[in-house]
């Protein structure tokens, strides 16, 4: 993979945006992040298990992407995602028993457990997916900014917002795509597309799947969309970067793309034997790891060049009080109780619901349907 490699190093902004940061929320942003890694670890032991079942993609080593973006914007700025999703349900919000319950299939799950690990929807966190669909949510995306738009300039309700669409590397050449960054671009819709650029396609490299790959931006500048590239693997240059970008973005309601370069640790998905790269190359890219090297800066005093806002001591305890929560998370999906197919099946499927077949083979109706 040369695309993006573990050498690339960022220019942190003229004018920094992290600098005005508290420690207390640097220490809250290392927080979710280590969060976002315990999480996972614990999700792929349970897997493994066999007690989570269907596709599920682990996000280890991106955690920097999700924190440092989803920091820049506002709580209630919507959010799309591809099926790699639970770092950004954490870093949204979520509560991890409600991600885990989701991943178990329990009704307790974020949506009922109907979604699973690819399928993370929570409409009080502006969450709107977790999308299989390899580039399905890009124009949903514009969807969802052009709905913000309308509500606030010709309903004349609301504040302006900017929505955030995240993609893989691999989902710039969906058809779908581009017809979204043409409209967008067309009607000035405020989406900020986000490629989290992990080098890989399930196992095909960038340079193998992707024309003029050393240069992604072209394609947002192509459709006159205002791009720019940022290392993801520092969560304060993410945010630096990224803040003042989604700033002008919700300002002046219009698009933007951003090829934020990352890289995963683990496989494409639990079910991959990587045999298309080498154990140095990830070890080469841990060596920068976004969460050792945020505790770093936390841990250095002023006087060295760091920020001097958390101790050893303070380090220790938050790790292990966060293996506590995601190990109560566990337990939690564990313990819940499982959907009645009967009354859960055909729930939230249909606005108004059509007639069903019911478990038992004969047609049902759920709640009076206006239309019948
Ligand atoms: C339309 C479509 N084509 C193919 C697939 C199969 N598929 C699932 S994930 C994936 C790779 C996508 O890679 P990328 O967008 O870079 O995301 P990453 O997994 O690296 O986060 C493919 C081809 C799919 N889900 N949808
Ligand atoms: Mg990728």
């Amino acid at each position: 993979m040369t695309q993006a490699s573990a050498s690339t190093s960022s220019p942190r902004a003229a004018d920094r945006p992290s600098d005005g940061l508290s420690g207390e929320t640097l220490c809250k942003w290392l927080y979710d992040m280590q969060l976002i890694r315990e999480f996972e670890t614990r999700t792929m032991q349970a897997y493994q298990q066999a007690k989570i079942g269907g596709f599920c993609h682990i996000y280890s080593g991106q955690e920097a992407c999700a924190v440092g973006t989803i920091k820049s914007v506002e709580d209630d700025d919507p959010i799309v995602l591809a099926y790699r999703d639970h770092g950004h349900a954490l870093a949204r919000g979520l509560s991890p028993r409600a991600c885990m319950a989701e991943m178990y299939g329990k009704l307790a799950g974020c949506a009922k457990g109907k979604g699973g690990s690819m399928h993370m929807f929570d409409k009080p966190h502006w969450l709107f997916g977790g999308h299989g669909i390899v580039g399905a949510q890009t124009p949903l995306g514009a969807g969802l900014a052009f709905a913000a738009r309308y509500e606030w300039e010709v309903l004349g309700k609301g504040k302006k917002k900017v929505s955030l669409c995240y993609l893989g590397d691999g989902a710039i050449d969906q058809g779908a795509f581009h017809e979204a960054l043409n409209l967008v671009s067309l009607f000035s819709i405020p989406v900020i597309y986000i490629i989290e650029n992990n080098g890989y396609s399930m196992g095909t490299a960038i340079e193998r799947h992707t024309a003029n790959h050393d240069d992604l931006i072209s394609r947002g500048k192509s459709y006159g969309i205002k791009s720019i590239e940022i290392d993801g693997f520092d969560v304060l240059n993410v945010y630096d970067q990224f803040k003042p970008f989604a700033d002008e973005c919700r300002d002046l309601q219009r698009p933007g793309f951003v090829d934020l370069k990352t890289y995963r640790y683990m496989g494409h998905s639990m079910s991959d034997p990587q045999k298309y790269r080498t154990k140095d190359e990830v070890e080469t890219w841990k060596e920068k790891d976004s969460i050792a090297a945020l505790a770093s800066c936390l841990l250095t005093p002023e006087s060295e060049g760091g920020r001097g806002c958390l101790s050893e001591d303070d380090w220790k305890s938050m790790r292990k009080e966060i293996a506590e929560i995601v190990r109560d998370a566990v337990q939690f999906a564990e313990d819940a109780p499982a959907p009645e197919v009967g009354a859960e099946l055909y729930s939230d499927v249909y606005i108004n619901p059509m007639p069903q077949l019911s478990p038992m083979g004969e047609y049902t109706h759920g709640e009076k349907n206006p239309l019948l």
